[in-house]
This record gives structure tokens, C-alpha cells and sequence, in this order.
């Protein structure tokens, strides 16, 4: 069974080239978002079509997803046409209506869990995980349903090239996005990075070409990963998006350069990080790591929860202090679901989401210590 509405999602992108309309790739700014966007465009170039233009939300300045803000750029900036977005949207009730309202048609493809028994009503929803859809796995990056939909859009006319190329993109993205390797993403895997040494994509030649040795591919996918996910954003287009889509080689390489010294840079700071916090923690009997403070990126968060979680097995929760709201990364060990913990506390938040492993949240300051008081008496149960 195909993934529910990705022959309909196939269908209305096929009439938006037809028609000449404006179409909009409206995706997430970390990696499974960049190569989702890579994935579709390049499919839509493969159309011989060229209207397609990518937005990335600045997480910093709007943070995650279809948001406000955004929105008002969006229609500012853009002639009304298809927006597509990419490993966002199933949450967005309210944008989602009123981008539509402003005369675009919306198309949602994501991964994430649909909340409660609501959908944004969007034209087409294609997320293997909206409980209608009645195809087999679910566990998917959002470059994989991508992937999925550019093979229902190109059929026999995806190259070995271009299917080569898609999957090595998808099979960094999965591996990116922590999803279990199980059943199709296994096959991603395998297949993706069989090759990937050899790869045609000026991207990753051009990352790999500076990376020196490995221990394994393993090791070697995580340092290309750790370049791709790099935050730097210019007009709302992530650099990890451009070099993704860079054509020219040596172009690549200044780029991959560029980026990767920032990426060593910035371990350097989630390695200082870490320690900070370990050296509090070392003794703390509670059950859970709970800490935030203004001098700590939230762009670096993410790594050094999911360090301080392996090293001390315990949930995690750090933020990043601002004036009058704090924005924090969570990482809990297999056991627990983060999006289900911060559910029994979501009174106190402003906003939650993510995945079982990882997620994140905004809270009110004034409500932290709630939150904490919250979450220490979810895990004693
Ligand atoms: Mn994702």
C-alpha cells in the first residue's frame, strides 16, 4: 500500500508545471529539511520546470516551522501559487488556513505525529503518520516520503543517476534524524551510501575531499552530517541547501570549506558546553538534567543533550534563556517519550513537538520551575 495522497500530491505538482504557477518549497532548516528540498527540486527541475523557489524559516528569529511571522513573508514575498511544506505543516492549523485563504494551495509533506484527531486542512496531507494513511512503515525521515514522491512523480524517468544521487541524500537525512534502520530506511541506508566515496554531487565530493581519514562510513557520514546541518541562513535559504545544490565543484568546495570550520568551531563550543553541565550534574541524584542559561545557543543544544543523555541515561532538558521566554532541546533514553512527558506538563508551555527521542519546546520563564517540578514527578512514576 502506497503512502496515503502521494499519488494526488504527484498529481497537483504535475498540473502546478503545467499551469505555470509559482511553486514554494517551504522547508525545515536542519538537514532532513535541506534534503527534502534538494530531493523536490531537483525532481521539479527534472520537469523541465524552473518556477520553484525555496524558503527555510530562520529558527533563531521565527523558529520552527510555518509560523506567523513567516507566514507575512511569505505572502509578502511570493506570487500566490503551491506551497509545499517539507518536514513541517502537520501542525499548523491556523497558517495553514490562512495561506490559503490568501489564495495558495498547500500541499504538507511530513514525518512528524499529527496531534490529537486534527489535521490543518491543507489539499493534500502525505505524512505516513496521520492515522488514515494505511501504508505499512511509518518511520521515515522526511527525505525518505520525499524521496518516495519523487519516484511517484519521475517514475521510469528518474535516471540511475538521479536515484543514486536521491539516495545518498536520504540515507544522510535518516541517519540525521536518528529514525530506527529498519525495513525501508535500512534499504536507504544500504543503498545510499554504498557509493557515497564516489559520489557525483559536487556536495559531497567536496565535503569528503577535506574530511582526511575515517575510522569507518559510519564515522564519515557523521562528519558530512555534521557539516550539513550547519544553521547559517541568508535570506531565509540555508548555505547547507546551496551547497547541496551546487553544480560547479570548485564553487562547492569553498563553500564545504567555508562551513566546515564553522562546524569545528561550533564543536568546540558543544564540547565546552557539555562539560559545563556534566561537572554540575556530576552528583545530582535527580532523575532528570535540567538546566538552561542565557550565554547557551540553543543551535548547539541539541548535541550536547544528546551527549549528556548517553553519558548519564537519564532525560534530558536544556534551554536557552531569553528575556521573557526560554526555547530548550530535550533528549530522553529509549525508554521514555519525550512528546509524551512534555504533554502531561503542556499547560505550562507555549509550545512542544518533536519525536519519542528528541524534541523541543518554548516555555514562559516565570513557568520553568513548574516545569521542572512537572517533569521530575512525570519520570518518578
Ligand atoms: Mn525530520
Amino acid at each position: 500500500m502506497k503512502i496515503k495522497n502521494i499519488d494526488k500530491a504527484s498529481e497537483r505538482i504535475k498540473k502546478a508545471v503545467q499551469n505555470n504557477e509559482q511553486i514554494i518549497l517551504f522547508a525545515d532548516s536542519d538537514l532532513d529539511g535541506a534534503a527534502s528540498a534538494t530531493i523536490l527540486k531537483e525532481t521539479i527541475d527534472n520537469l523541465n520546470y524552473s518556477k520553484t523557489r525555496v524558503f527555510f524559516p530562520d529558527r533563531r528569529k521565527e523558529g520552527y516551522g510555518l509560523n506567523k511571522d513567516v507566514l507575512e513573508i511569505i505572502t509578502a514575498e511570493f506570487e500566490q501559487g503551491l506551497l509545499i511544506t517539507l518536514d513541517c505543516g502537520i501542525t499548523n492549523y491556523e497558517e495553514v488556513k490562512t495561506i490559503k485563504e490568501r489564495g495558495f494551495n498547500v500541499i504538507i509533506v511530513d514525518h512528524h505525529k499529527e496531534v490529537g484527531n486534527r489535521l490543518p486542512e491543507a489539499d493534500i496531507i502525505v505524512d505516513p503518520k496521520q492515522k488514515e494513511d494505511k501504508s505499512l512503515f511509518k518511520e521515515y525521515a522526511n527525505a525518505g516520503v520525499t524521496f518516495k514522491l519523487a519516484e511517484e512523480i519521475l517514475g521510469d524517468n528518474m535516471s540511475k543517476m538521479l536515484r543514486e544521487s536521491f539516495l545518498e541524500l536520504t540515507a544522510l537525512a535518516t541517519i540525521s534524524d536518528m529514525m530506527i534502520e529498519i525495513e525501508d530506511n535500512k534499504e536507504f541506508i544500504i543503498q545510499g551510501l554504498s557509493n557515497i566515496e564516489k559520489s557525483e554531487r559536487p556536495a559531497i565530493k567536496a565535503i569528503i575531499s577535506f574530511l582526511g581519514q575515517f575510522n569507518s562510513k559510519r564515522d564519515m557520514v557523521s562528519k558530512i552530517n555534521s557539516v550539513l546541518n550547519s544553521a547559517r541562513i541568508k535570506n531565509h535559504v540555508i548555505d547547507s541547501y546551496l551547497l547541496l545544490t551546487e553544480s560547479n565543484l570548485e564553487k562547492a568546495k569553498i563553500m564545504a570549506k567555508d562551513l566546515l570550520e564553522e562546524t569545528e568551531a561550533k564543536h568546540r563550543e558543544i564540547a565546552a558546553l557539555t562539560d559545563e553541565v556534566k561537572k554540575k550534574f556530576l552528583n545530582n541524584p535527580l532523575n532528570i538534567i535540567f538546566d538552561g542559561s542565557p550565554k547557551w545557543e540553543v543551535e548547539y543544544l541539541g548535541s550536547v543533550a544528546s551527549r549528556l543523555c548517553n553519558y548519564f541515561e537519564k532525560p534530558v532538558f536544556i534551554y536557552q534563556k531569553y528575556d521573557e521566554l526560554s526555547r530548550g532541546t530535550v533528549r530522553v533514553p529509549k525508554k521514555y517519550d519525550a512528546v509524551k512527558a512534555m504533554e502531561s506538563c503542556k499547560h505550562l508551555l507555549e509550545t512542544f513537538g518533536g519525536h519519542a527521542p528528541a524534541a523541543g519546546f518554548t516555555i514562559k520563564n516565570e513557568n520553568i520551575q513548574k516545569f521542572e517540578q512537572c517533569l521530575l514527578e512525570y519520570f518518578e512514576k
